[in-house]
């Protein structure tokens, strides 16, 4: 890139050490101001470093922190590690160095860089996941869900990535595929510790109305804990009852068929023996597709017959049942009720394999046919009792008779599962468990906390699907707490979400060493007031977060049930040369130490605001940045101009065209403050620039043309030094210090205020027309009446020549726009 070179000095290790030695991002601890909790999500350090589009999320935070800071809030603006997980530990595999060691290199790397953009953390509260300190207190968490009857270890079907060598949670698989190296999954039967937080289903739901979040965020939370009403119904057959699960009671006349999931427990009674070769080899088949290919919709439905018969609890008819892959074992009960005329699966099924089809919902009363499919809701027929009733009526008088014969109940499911926390690797939390052959399952005891991973290099993971923790057989082996008998450690890792769940409560803080915040801190300030972070974290983290939170509150820890009020998103920045998201892998990363290296901290920091509004997907263009760095160097250059080194303003030369120019100047300074302040409040940066950038301009035009005050001149000045300090520190620190004269830093100053007064337009000017066509303007007061108006019109030279004795017949006024003048034509 070649930029044009900076015209101005530029400062800046001197002003980085400067605010360093005066402490200056030291969280605010003065009684008599309000508090504000600023914080970005908690960064995963890669081995890749900061790119310039991490800038995104880490400089926005910092120019809020800073405009509160200045409008005289306590900011709390803390940054940390979630330092646990694959990246230092594959990283730490292939350069053969400890965990511990990549993990130093990578957050050494992070914090360099933004420290590099100026970003104005409180380093004093640098917390770190991996941390001994740390994830003492994530074990202590483990612990409190644990006895709150909210951890358990269930054997169950796990997905499991071949690459990374773990078992996935659901919400790490995306389309079929490890979200991390994009594997295609497998799954794998272990037993394995969860948290329960389908017991927080509803209040997950609930809550969310109560949050300042983006509404797509609100909607894939809702879409992921999937929460449907409906009914459980009961089938008797011969070996059991099949329940199924159904949102559409009403349409209980039109089952013809029973499904169940491959892997149902009853599939081996249910199967006759002439069926079992062809079930059997179905299952087979069945266990290679993963569920997003099993319920895709326009695929092939395919099923086989297990020999057996259902009743069917209202009409007493016997039904046949099947098994098919696109019933998952997962959802609901893992069988259903087929509708084939109300429900697009069913129909697809019956059709494949000639199955009847009953009509019994249609639109007003009279069927339809049973070559369409319709899965309306509507009017019931061939229903018993029920025919005539409305879908509603019949769901609530189904699910009342249901009930009161013992054949079926309201019920509601989720599709959101359990949290699956357990980790077959060595870089992360151990969980605090011991396993003793005679108590069973015991907790650690919480003065022995922290469980410390033990020293070893021989992390790689094991390929067996047990953890490296359990080859380390001097740590596995250990005393029962309870009885005393050797017992055994348990062997998983958490899942760092686990970490990542409470970070925000430890900033509070830091430093605490008898438990995992110090509730005083916490009260003060927490929640956090806004958050800021990618929208890819729109389930994972900001969900377990918020159930983290609510066992909390349950608990009495806190006081609160949500954890973030406002929750806001950056728009990702594109590679400009291929309109990609940056990554090493596609080798178009802009790192921030070439470009800060090149344009300076403060042209990056207006650069990254600049390109679009905060929440927007932005392309960076190199070319673009050249136009802050000439908006920058033009103010530092009218900055010196308009104040001589006295600290006084030469006078301007006398070209002032108009007497209300030291009116309007004043005016000028006054709207750009109230825009620049309204749109910092609502990070609308980049329209805050560009509103700075045209304020500039106007201070150009005043320049040369009209008779400002040597005050006037130094307010003007001061009062862009003082917009720019949030976004720009360094040249604002330069104009307030070595321009301007003034001791002590800029960012300590006091946001510059308005007057409202001064935002009224006094005077409005109005086009005058005579007979349709424009032949002058008038300037008048806004609120002048129409007699004042009329004669001023009037009198104008141009309206004057244009008139040339002709009567004037009418004078059309339209408020606030223009005037009309229509004279009586030459007859
Ligand atoms: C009969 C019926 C008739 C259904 C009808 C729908 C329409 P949501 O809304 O997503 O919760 N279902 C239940 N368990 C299932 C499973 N394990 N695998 C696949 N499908 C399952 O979907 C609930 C509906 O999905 C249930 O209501 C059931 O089909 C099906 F006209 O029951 B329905
Ligand atoms: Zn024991």
């Amino acid at each position: 890139m070649t930029i044009q070179p900076i015209n101005r000095p530029t400062n800046e290790q001197k002003w980085r050490d400067y605010w360093q030695s005066i402490d200056l991002y030291q969280t605010g601890d003065d009684s008599n101001k309000p508090d504000i909790y600023i914080l970005d999500f908690f960064p995963y350090p890669s081995g890749d470093g900061l790119s310039v589009g991490h800038g995104r999320n880490y400089v926005p935070t910092c120019v809020s922190a800073r405009f509160q800071r200045m409008n005289g809030y306590n900011v709390l603006h803390p940054m940390g590690w979630d330092a646990f997980g694959l990246p230092a530990e594959n990283y730490a595999v292939k350069h053969n160095i400890h965990p511990r060691e990549s993990t130093r290199i990578f957050t050494d790397t992070y914090r360099r860089q933004m420290k590099l953009l100026e970003c104005s953390y409180d380093w004093s509260r640098e917390i770190n996941s991996t941390d001994p300190d740390y994830y003492r207190w994530t074990q202590w968490f483990f612990l409190l869900l644990y006895q709150r009857g909210l951890a358990y270890r269930a054997e169950s079907r796990q997905w499991w990535c071949d690459e990374c060598q773990t078992i996935l949670a659901n919400e790490q698989v995306e389309d079929g595929r490890c979200w991390r190296c994009a594997t295609a999954v497998t799954r794998k039967s272990l037993n394995q510790w969860h948290f329960n937080i389908t017991a927080y289903a509803d209040r997950l739901l609930a809550d969310l109305d109560s949050v300042d979040w983006p509404e797509p965020i609100k909607i894939m939370q809702r879409n992921w804990i999937g929460r449907s009403e409906g009914a459980e119904v009961r089938f008797q057959t011969d070996v059991g009852v099949i329940s199924v699960f159904t949102t559409r009671p009403d349409t209980l006349y039109g089952v013809t068929f029973l499904v169940l999931a491959p892997e149902h427990p009853l599939v081996g009674q249910i199967t006759t023996p002439q069926q079992a070769t062809a079930v059997a080899d179905y299952i087979q088949q069945a266990q290679h597709l993963s569920e997003i290919d099993r319920t895709m919709g326009n695929r092939p439905k395919t099923g086989v017959f297990t020999g057996t018969q259902a009743i069917h609890p209202l009409s007493g008819e016997t039904i046949p049942i099947w098994i098919a892959d696109y019933v998952l074992m997962e959802y609901g009960t893992g069988a259903i009720m087929a509708v084939p005329a109300h429900d697009e699966r069913d129909f697809a099924f019956a059709q494949q394999y000639d199955l009847p089809i009953v009509e019994t919902i249609t639109p007003d009363g009279i069927a339809q046919g049973n070559d369409v499919c319709f899965t309306d809701y509507g009017t019931l027929i061939n229903a018993n009792g029920y025919s005539g009733m409305v879908s509603a009526e019949a769901i609530a008088q189904i699910i009342a008779d249901l009930t009161a014969s013992g054949k079926g109940q309201a019920q509601t499911t989720t599709k959101m599962r359990d949290w699956l926390i357990s980790r077959q690797r060595y870089w992360g939390a151990p969980i605090p468990i011991i396993h003793c052959p005679d108590c069973g399952t015991v907790p650690v005891p919480e003065d022995d906390l922290p469980v410390r991973l033990p020293e070893t290099d021989d992390f790689a993971p094991s390929g067996d699907g047990r953890s490296p923790l359990a080859r380390i057989e001097s740590w596995v082996n250990t005393i029962c707490p309870q009885c005393g008998q050797s017992a055994q450690r348990e062997t998983d890792t958490m899942d760092g979400f686990a970490c990542s769940s409470w970070y925000f409560l430890r900033f509070a803080s830091p430093h605490e060493g008898q438990r995992p915040f110090d509730p005083e801190a916490v009260e003060r300030w927490l929640p956090v007031d806004i958050y800021v972070g990618g929208a890819e974290h729109a389930v994972m983290h900001l969900l377990y977060a918020r159930f983290w939170t609510k066992v909390m509150y349950d608990a009495g820890l806190v006081d609160f049930t949500e954890p973030f009020t406002t929750l806001k998103n950056q728009g990702m920045l594109l590679s400009g040369e291929d309109g990609q998201k940056m990554s090493k892998s596609r080798g178009n990363v802009v790192t921030p130490d070439e470009i800060v290296a090149q344009c300076g901290t403060d042209a990056l920091r207006a650069y990254l605001l600049f390109l679009g509004p905060f929440h927007a997907e932005v392309t960076w263009t190199e070319r673009g940045i050249k136009g802050v760095i000439r908006f920058l160097d033009r103010f530092w250059a009218l900055a010196n101009e308009v104040i001589n080194v006295e600290g006084q303003s030469p006078p301007r030369k006398d070209k002032d065209k108009s007497a209300n120019s030291s009116l309007e100047f004043e005016k000028a300074r006054h709207k750009i403050i109230k825009r620049v302040t309204d749109d910092m409040a609502d990070f609308r940066f980049n329209t805050a620039v560009a509103a700075l950038m045209a304020y500039l301009n106007t201070l150009f035009d005043f320049a040369a043309t009209a008779a400002i005050t040597p005050d006037q001149w130094r307010s003007a000045i001061e009062t862009v030094t003082l917009l720019l300090a949030p976004i720009c520190p360094f040249i604002a620190e330069d104009v307030w210090q070595t321009v301007l004269g003034q001791d002590g830093t800029v960012h300590r100053q006091s946001w510059p205020v308005y007057d409202e007064a001064m935002l009224v337009e006094t005077m409005i000017t109005l086009p005058v027309q005579v007979n349709g066509k424009l032949r002058d303007r008038i300037e008048v007061a806004v609120d002048a009446d129409e007699e004042m108006v009329r004669t001023t019109a009037v009198v104008t030279p141009g309206v004057q020549r244009h008139i040339d004795g002709q009567a004037i017949q009418q004078i059309i006024i339209v408020p606030g726009k223009m005037v009309n003048i229509v004279t009586r034509t030459k007859g």
